[in-house]
């Protein structure tokens, strides 16, 4: 089996991003899977280009697993659905601030995640990271490559499962951002290799059917 995880580079006011910084550091193996490691752009569009360029080049990847950061955040968190829509608060790092724009005119309102979200939150859970089931990827690249990921998946690469994970800011980052929550890399390396473990094991077979749901 063949996983295909990316991370994104700094943005915003942000001088690194644990996102790329652990996927760096992942094992090149994980439970049987070989794991190809891809830095792409905090770009609009762009982004999306970068992954289908690897996809062509990578034969035969079975998994895509984007990760990006959601600072302020305390745990790790599997997205659950992308929405049609870039909303940008800031612009992206080639200045693109779209607003209520659909990414893709033909595509669905929405696509749910191909990964077993409920048994990567258990898993990660078990190797002592907290963790849990995201409703919301945001609306800003993140969400975008989410998105273009699963569209590609629906469309010309239907041998591929997406799916994206939201990792917390770095202690190094919220030395001056009081009260923000953060967490070590090692620990966001160690659930980010428990949540791939979980996908492999789940390969072909339903999800957990564990609570993980949100009131609000
Ligand atoms: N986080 C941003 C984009 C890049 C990243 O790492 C987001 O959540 O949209």
């Amino acid at each position: 089996m063949k996983i295909l995880v990316t991370g994104f580079d700094p943005f915003g006011n942000d001088k690194m991003n644990p996102a790329i910084e652990a996927v760096k550091r992942l094992s090149d193996t994980i439970n049987g899977a070989e794991i190809i490691k891809l830095e792409i752009p905090t770009v609009f569009g762009k982004s999306a280009e970068v992954v289908k360029e690897a996809l062509l080049k990578e034969e035969n990847v079975d998994y895509i697993l984007n990760i990006g950061q959601a600072g302020g955040r305390f745990d790790l968190t599997p997205e659950r659905v992308a929405i049609n829509l870039d909303d940008a608060r800031i612009p992206d790092n080639e200045k693109n601030q779209p607003i209520d724009v659909p990414i893709q005119k033909e595509g669905a309102p929405a696509y749910f995640s191909q990964h077993p979200v409920k048994a990567m939150v258990t898993a990660m859970k078990e190797s002592g990271v907290p963790a849990s089931v995201s409703n919301t990827a945001g609306t800003f690249v993140c969400n975008h490559i989410m998105y273009q990921c699963l569209y590609l998946a629906h469309t010309e690469f239907p041998n591929v499962k997406a799916g994206f994970m939201h990792v917390p800011f770095l202690p190094e980052q919220v030395l001056e951002r009081p009260n923000t929550a953060s967490m070590s890399l090692d620990n966001i390396v160690k659930g980010i290799e428990a949540a791939i473990a979980a996908i492999v094991e789940f390969d072909g077979q339903e999800d957990l059917k564990v609570i993980g749901g949100q009131t609000h």
